[in-house]
């Protein structure tokens, strides 16, 4: 009996350890909650490109930032994706900057790196101060306050982390932003991600109003009639490596224009090639004017963030990416060998 009980100790303080973000990160999250604390005008702005990660965590800091009556202008250079623009405070998103606006604070969520960022972002002193909020790695991440961590399921933890320093509760509104900001990152639960930091905090907002299936049903099961029939002219080209251990997608300028369909309809795609049996990396190359945005995600251990970067991007070890110019023959030339080479040298390590 008492040997049980102590196991029921140990798993206890087990499960608070891994549902609650380390001391250093909590620290860094009361540094962004100072700032924001002492600040009126607020810019908030995630990466180019937008997932429901940047709609949901930038929308979630916006609200409440709202709520305690602050001045609040979201900026993205491309409009949201219709699956998370009808989050609370989406309407409101700018995808133009008045070049005379101020702030005194600017907080950068999910980024990965400046170069990510839209090209009317404000530069230093205009911006404020900096706050950089990311879970992806970043070797001297470029913030006045950096508040970086690693181990986050997704930039909305970090994001309900602050308000719970500024003390602030959370409202039906934020709650749903950060719901839609974990569902998104870990694929509705599914990827490795889904910790229980992330469960715990998925329970806590539910707790708070949001209800899972009317999410599901607003972000998985509204899309656009654009987006499946640019996926039926997309499917065809999968093309599976002869040793079966990566595929590949590509979505053309014409195929888009043909169904008048917009990049933002194609989140998503490159989960179809990963999803075939022995597949280790999917990769998606998308056409954009001369060049082509490269994608790449990953199953379990085999770490893509190498490759891209080798290719001069960058990313998560799961999902990550990278922008090659050239014609499609030499950037698929280019990627597959990069890929080959690098699930050679994994297998070699394992
Ligand atoms: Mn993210």
């Amino acid at each position: 009996m008492r040997t049980r009980r102590r196991t029921d100790r140990g798993v206890e303080a087990q499960h608070q350890r891994l549902s609650r973000p380390p001391p250093e990160a909590l620290a860094q999250a009361a540094a962004v909650a100072r700032v924001l604390v002492g600040a009126d005008r607020v810019l908030v702005e995630g990466h180019s490109d937008p997932d429901g990660d940047v709609c949901g965590s930038c929308l979630a800091l916006c609200c409440a930032l709202r709520e305690l009556g602050r001045q609040v202008v979201v900026y993205s250079e491309q409009p949201f994706p219709h699956n998370f623009a009808w989050l609370p405070g989406g309407a409101l998103v700018e995808t133009r900057l008045d070049p005379d606006a101020r702030f005194d604070a600017t907080v950068i969520c999910d980024a990965g790196d400046l170069s990510r960022l839209g090209p009317q972002s404000p530069q230093p002193p205009w911006c404020g101060t900096l706050c950089w909020i990311d879970h992806h790695r970043h070797p001297s991440p470029p913030g006045d306050v950096n508040y970086v961590d690693p181990a986050a399921p997704a930039v909305g933890e970090q994001i309900r982390e602050i308000l719970h320093v500024m003390n602030h509760p959370i409202s039906i509104d934020v709650a749903t932003c950060i719901y839609a900001s974990l569902v998104s990152d870990t694929g509705s639960f599914r990827y490795a991600n889904t910790t229980p930091r992330a469960l715990t905090l998925a329970g806590e907002m539910v707790a708070c109003g949001v209800n899972p299936w009317q999410m599901t049903e607003r972000i998985f099961e509204s899309q656009p009639r654009e987006r499946l029939l640019l996926l039926s002219r997309v499917l065809p080209t999968l093309d599976i490596s002869p040793c079966g251990r990566f595929a590949s997608i590509t979505i053309s300028s014409a195929d888009m224009a043909a169904v008048n369909a917009g990049p933002e309809l194609t989140d998503g795609f490159i989960n179809f090639p990963r999803s075939i049996a022995g597949v280790e990396v999917a990769i998606q190359f998308r056409q954009r004017d001369g060049e082509y945005k490269v994608g790449f995600r990953s199953r379990g251990n085999v770490d893509v963030s190498g490759v891209a970067e080798q290719l001069g991007g960058g990313g998560h070890a799961n999902a990550a990416g990278c922008i090659l110019a050239g014609d499609l023959l030499k950037v698929r030339q280019q990627v597959y060998l990069a890929v080959r080479q690098h699930l050679d040298r994994q297998r070699g390590r394992r």
